[in-house]
């Protein structure tokens, strides 16, 4: 008999104190004093307040779907009957996203301040469901006030360097979705891979998108001259890209290299060089002195129309055109270039590549839209209305703000999922070390700035650069557990950080990646 209470007990107090391990870290959260769970099972409908909620539900069943093997029945709103209430509630948040959530005996009640917001309570409700697969799922009574600390919370993929197929692209979405960040940057073009089908210039990836053998040296046990690498998306497969992430409240940013890392585009189109070529999708990593010709007003052309076919496909109000890394060899041998400098008082190469950026942005804007460049794009002087990525520490983007100009913060000490998260190399990386707990320690508002500077910094980014990400799971080999840290340094309120805190929640995480299916980096543990 004793026995029999003992387990009986025990069960019970399981049953209350149901995991609440939520990242990022709510800005508000209250158990209540008498704790108790809501149970989730196949019969618990999904109640929707209005229209526009629909893509809440479809996310939340294809979650239970995949990781629990069951999904809900999904009602209108009648009466007051037992379930998960997917609501609107006026809060009035500035940036999108906020959402109120309470868990007691009569369900799960979500109220976003928009659709965004309630998606992200459903992720929330995610991370309290239990991390073993069951068809019961118990959820602990709570109330939460929730919203985002920036508007701007991206994280990048780089297909050039490797490519990956659009199953996979849309896993990386759903990975970001999971962290309540919104923004999806999608590195394009550069000199090993051109990867998004153009249609007034077919040759860019029937030739750019790919490149003879594997990269020699860098991949062990490959270098294999016979491989004929590469791939490209179509814009149809494109604008399902951008529809998935809209469905998840992600914008999707497309970059567009120019003028550095132009070595795929050239090889397509040699008249774009300053020599004319012949070039080569590049079958090595680095920097490339072959870059887009700044003289030739064909290369504006060309790009202009390669925009023209971007611009439509992707809602983004930002376009990102790159200005990273871009060497002057090639200009200043070129006639054209030099003469394009005296017709215009251009003092130097780098006034040069400010006045291709600066003509670039006209044409953008001309089509209401924004331009995001590297911190290269300071030098020779910003052009009017961009938005800075900084990625060579903060500085670039310190001096953007002081400007007066919007920026992105992605420092590679701190943000590079490139870079090893172990301190013993664990894998091929490019080098770097980047521990979880340094991109948890990550600060986006530098303290040199002012507070109206400060409001000029949207964020922050964490970025994947692929030389040596060959496959999806290396992809989340690199991306987790960091992503996990970024998502709360974007979210949660700076007051709210705690690595201590933290660490004991991600124990929790990994088992969902795990529950998920998905590889991590388990040095930290
Ligand atoms: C610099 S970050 C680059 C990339 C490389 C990366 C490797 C940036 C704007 N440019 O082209 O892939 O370093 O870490």
């Amino acid at each position: 008999m004793k026995k029999v209470w003992f387990i009986a007990t025990m069960l019970l107090s399981m049953h209350l104190h149901a995991q609440v391990n939520i990242i990022p870290q709510p800005a508000e959260l209250k158990m209540p004093e008498t704790a108790g769970t809501f149970v989730i099972t196949a019969k618990t409908p999904i109640i929707l307040a209005g229209d526009g909620l629909q893509n809440s539900a479809y996310f939340l069943n294809d979650y239970l779907k995949q990781v629990y093997g069951f999904t809900l029945p999904i009602k209108k709103k009648a009466g007051k009957e037992p379930g998960i209430h997917l609501n609107f509630e006026k809060i009035e948040y500035p940036i999108a996203g906020a959402y109120n959530m309470e868990v007691n005996d009569k369900g799960v009640f979500i109220g976003g301040d928009n659709e965004t917001g309630t998606f992200y309570g459903v992720q929330t409700l995610l991370q309290l469901l239990p991390t073993e697969k069951s068809s019961s799922l118990a959820v602990s009574y709570l109330s939460i006030k929730d919203f985002p600390r920036f508007q701007y919370r991206g994280l990048h993929l780089d297909v050039s360097r490797h490519f990956f197929p659009i199953p996979f692209v849309k896993r990386y979405i759903d990975y970001i979705a999971l962290h309540k960040m919104n923004y999806f940057h999608w590195h394009l073009t550069d000199d090993q891979g051109w990867r998004i089908e153009i249609k007034k210039y077919p040759n860019l990836t029937k030739v750019g998108a790919w490149r003879n053998g594997t990269i020699i040296g860098h991949h062990p046990g490959t270098g294999n001259d016979s491989i004929h690498y590469g791939g490209f998306y179509t814009q149809k497969e494109v604008k399902e890209i951008v529809e998935y992430a809209a469905k998840r409240y992600i914008t999707v940013l497309p970059e567009i290299e120019m003028p550095g890392h132009a070595s795929a585009a050239l090889t397509a189109y040699a008249n774009l060089g300053c020599t004319g070529g012949p070039y080569q999708v590049q079958q090595t990593w680095g920097v490339f002195n072959d870059v887009f010709c700044a003289g030739n007003d064909t290369v504006f052309t060309f790009l202009q129309d390669v925009l023209d076919e971007v611009m439509p496909l992707f809602p983004s109000k930002y376009v990102h055109i790159g200005g990273d890394e871009c060497p002057k060899e090639s200009w200043k041998k070129c006639p054209k270039c030099q003469k394009r400098m005296a017709d215009n008082n251009l003092k130097n190469e780098h006034e040069l590549q400010s006045y291709f950026i600066q003509r670039m942005e006209k044409y953008i804007n001309s089509k209401g839209k924004t331009i995001i460049g590297w911190d290269e794009i300071l030098e020779g002087g910003l052009a009017p209305n961009a938005v800075v990525m900084s990625w060579r520490g903060e500085k670039g983007g310190i001096e953007a703000a002081k400007q007066n100009h919007d920026v992105i913060m992605t420092p590679t000490g701190y943000v590079y999922l490139d870079y090893s998260q172990a301190k013993k190399e664990d894998s091929l990386t490019i080098g770097g070390y980047v521990p979880v707990n340094k991109i948890y320690s990550y600060e986006p508002v530098s303290a040199e700035l002012s507070e109206a500077e400060g409001k000029h910094i949207l964020g922050a980014q964490a970025n994947l650069w692929t030389e040596y990400v060959t496959n999806p799971k290396k992809v989340e080999y690199m991306i987790f557990p960091r992503v996990s840290a970024l998502s709360e340094v974007l979210w949660s309120p700076a007051t709210k950080r705690n690595w201590n805190d933290f660490e004991t929640r991600l124990q929790t995480q990994c088992k969902r990646y795990t529950l998920w299916g998905t590889n991590y980096n388990k040095t930290f543990e």
